[in-house]
């Protein structure tokens, strides 16, 4: 086997370090390394933390990360920050609000933003979950900012995802999508020292109890109050994610997810790769080139076009 891989899978925190900046960057090598470290993942509880900007995930992400280490769970933690393109503004202020975690050798730490497209950076993040799972880590925590659909596909990865809200932020029913009902297994109304957050609660609970009426769900999230800053109600939110860990196994949710979950990845990297391989070897071929100037001059038209060359290279496919 590679000795990265190998030195990955033997606890080796410089070989896990690299192998993640391989697969950020895109180096040819990392889906063979990739493929060498899959056998050994699987184990590790993935959590997924995200809400609106400022809503406390760092914060709580550390308070919960602490509360592992008082169980004796290693963590490794993924910091995901869509909208940045500055992996190194997101990792300064990552490290000052996960202090207590950062100081840990047990506690691993990895930020990363945008640098191509969300979808790329969603499938990064699972590739580095595997890599954290492999070298051996118990726990794994995503933490993304926001609540749109490109976050939702981030923390897609995640066995359990905590959404976190927080009052005076404009949290509201109103800004709770659909998208993010859909990911929530948890609720966590942060921020609960401050004024708003009774009625947030209420308002976040009566929604939920309406969801599971209407879509009938084994599993209704919990809605639990923290103050992260002063490390309230992290015992009890961490106890709640461990319930759903339990839940997802005793349900055999957990095997429907995974295969889910292993099958839209499968899937993903099949289109990438045909279309990539395809695609080489069409603008290969010196032939596209006098297609494109039969376009230009309305000799012909880019759909039928496609359709023919598509047809040529799978011809059974009609
Ligand atoms: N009053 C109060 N402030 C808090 C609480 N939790 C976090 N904060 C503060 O809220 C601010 C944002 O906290 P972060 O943990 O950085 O929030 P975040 O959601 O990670 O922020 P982004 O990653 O930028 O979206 C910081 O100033 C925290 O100190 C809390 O429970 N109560
Ligand atoms: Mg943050």
């Amino acid at each position: 086997m590679n000795k990265l891989v190998t030195e990955v899978l033997q606890g080796s925190v410089r070989a896990m370090a690299r192998l993640i900046t391989l697969v950020e960057n895109e180096d040819p090598c990392s889906l063979e390394y990739l493929g060498a470290i899959y056998p050994h993942t699987g184990n590790a509880h993935v959590l997924g933390i995200t809400g609106s900007p400022g809503t406390g995930k760092s914060t709580l992400t550390d308070r919960i990360t602490t509360a592992l280490r008082r169980r004796a769970q290693s963590v490794g933690i993924i910091a995901v920050d869509p909208s940045s393109p500055f992996t190194g503004g997101a990792l300064l202020g990552d490290r000052i609000r996960m202090q207590r975690a950062s100081g840990d050798s047990e506690v691993f730490i990895r930020s990363m933003a945008t640098r191509g497209n969300l979808g790329g950076l969603a499938r990064t993040t699972a590739d580095v979950v595997k890599i954290m799972d492999a070298f051996g880590k118990d726990w794994i925590i995503v933490e993304t900012v926001g609540v749109g659909q490109d976050e939702v596909d981030i923390v897609r990865t995640a066995d359990t995802t905590i959404v976190v809200l927080a009052p005076g932020l404009g949290d509201t029913i109103q800004s709770m999508k659909a998208g993010v009902m859909e990911i929530a297994d948890l609720y966590a109304v942060n921020k609960a020292d401050r004024s708003g957050a009774e009625a947030l609660l209420t308002e976040v609970k009566l929604r939920v109890e309406q969801d599971a009426e209407i879509k009938k769900t084994l599993w209704q999230a919990p809605v639990l109050k923290t103050v992260a800053l002063d490390d309230q109600g992290t015992e009890s939110l961490l106890d709640a994610v461990v319930s759903h860990r339990n839940f997802l196994k005793q349900s055999g949710n957990f095997e429907i997810v995974r295969r889910e979950k292993a099958r839209e990845e499968t899937l993903s990297l099949l289109k990438e790769e045909i279309s990539r391989t395809m695609v080489e070897k069409i603008l290969g071929n010196g032939r596209f080139e006098a297609l494109i100037d039969d376009i230009v001059a309305f000799r012909k038209d880019p759909y039928t076009s496609v359709q023919e060359i598509v047809g040529t290279i799978f011809p059974d496919s009609e």
